[in-house]
């Protein structure tokens, strides 16, 4: 049973790992819980027949935990990983219900930042997950131009 889990390649470089939230929020999902999976880059820009196959709706990620059925949406698939593999947890514990809405503001610092040193950066992408699964400089925000740019 092999996990796998579709995901979108940089535009331009299809066997560059792109930049879809989506994507990597499912990526990171896996790393933390040291799940081994399958990954396959799809270039948006030009869908194989597979791909459209798996996800009608022409969109990433799709996942599948090894029995065939794959699955959309990050939502939706974070939750079935979290089942599947519950160890660790990475359900926010009730006492911590709020975390999340302390981390738009250290984005937002780390947006604002003029001082690559003032630890921002390294408080949000520090982690080994985040240093794994993070695009290359060069296809961040750049994969998104053309439909910022339409
Ligand atoms: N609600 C979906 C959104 C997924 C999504 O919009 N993915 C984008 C890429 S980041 C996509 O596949 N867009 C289709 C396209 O660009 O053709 C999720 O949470 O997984």
């Amino acid at each position: 049973m092999t996990v796998e889990v579709c995901v979108k390649a940089a535009a331009g470089a299809p066997d560059t790992l792109g930049d879809c939230p989506f994507s990597q929020r499912v990526l990171l999902t896996l790393e933390e819980k040291k799940v081994p999976y399958e990954m396959k880059l799809v270039d948006l820009g030009n869908k194989p027949e597979w791909f459209l196959k798996i996800s009608p709706e022409g969109k990433v990620p799709v996942f599948n935990s090894g029995d065939d059925k794959w699955i959309a949406d990050s939502d939706v698939i974070t939750q079935v990983i979290e089942e599947k593999f519950p160890t660790p947890s990475l359900v926010t514990p009730p006492e911590y219900a709020s975390v999340g809405s302390k981390i738009f503001p250290s984005f937002v610092k780390f947006l604002k930042s003029k001082d690559a040193s003032d630890g921002s950066e390294k408080a949000l992408f520090s982690r080994e997950s985040f240093v794994k699964t993070k695009p290359a400089k060069e296809h961040l925000i750049a994969g998104w131009a053309p439909k910022v740019n339409a």
